[in-house]
Formats: C-alpha cells, sequence, structure tokens
C-alpha cells in the first residue's frame, strides 16, 4: 500500500515537472515579430470600406476586390498605384511614414479613401 502510494506521487511529480517545462518553452519559440502589422480594405458596391483606415506606422494594407467590376486603388500623391484589379484580385503598399495618404480608384474617380498612418 505504502509502495504504491510512493510510486504514484513519483509518477505525478514526473508528470508536473515535464508539464512545466512544455509550458515554460512553449511563448517563447511561437513569438511573432512585433512589425508584421496588417490590415485590410475591402472595395465592394463602388466603395472603400472602411474609407478611412488608421494603422500604425510599418502596417501593410492589403486592398480586397469584393466587387464583380474592375477597381484600381491609386495615391492621390502618387506615392502607390495598382493595377486594375479584378474580381479577387489584391494590392498591398507598406506605409513607412507617418501622414495622411488619400487614394481613388482612376476607373471611377467618385470613389475615394484615405489612409491615415500614425
Ligand atoms: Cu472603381
Amino acid at each position: 500500500m505504502i509502495r504504491k502510494t510512493v510510486w504514484l506521487f513519483g509518477l505525478f511529480a514526473t508528470v508536473m515537472v515535464l508539464t512545466l517545462l512544455l509550458s515554460a518553452g512553449t511563448p517563447r519559440s511561437s513569438a511573432t515579430p512585433p512589425q508584421a502589422a496588417s490590415a485590410e480594405v475591402k472595395v465592394d458596391n463602388f466603395s472603400f470600406g472602411p474609407a478611412t483606415l488608421t494603422v500604425a506606422v510599418g502596417t501593410t494594407v492589403t486592398w480586397t476586390n469584393r466587387d464583380d467590376i474592375p477597381h484600381t486603388v491609386v495615391s492621390t500623391d502618387k506615392v502607390f498605384k495598382s493595377k486594375v484589379l479584378d474580381t479577387d484580385e489584391k494590392f498591398s503598399f507598406t506605409f513607412a511614414k507617418a501622414g495622411t495618404y488619400p487614394y481613388f480608384c482612376s476607373i471611377h474617380p467618385k470613389m475615394t479613401g484615405s489612409v491615415v498612418v500614425q
């Protein structure tokens, strides 16, 4: 009876040590770089959503055309310019400097949006 209790305690202690070792090692190995920020803008129904997007410096913004009509993403200040995006095509740009970046669709100039980088 005593021998069985000692054996069970030994097993329990071993499992606890293994659990502690595994849980201590996990956060370090799965750490991600802090500058991997990204944001999305959907192009749908002749509009950009959100129309104004606020992001941190270094963020990569990806526009996806969810409309069944081709659109473009063109910076008013000529900072970036996409090709014509067909349905489900994407365009990405990384904002390395703070500022306000207005843009529009060159096919439908009434479609406008802006990215605010802080
Ligand atoms: Cu358009």
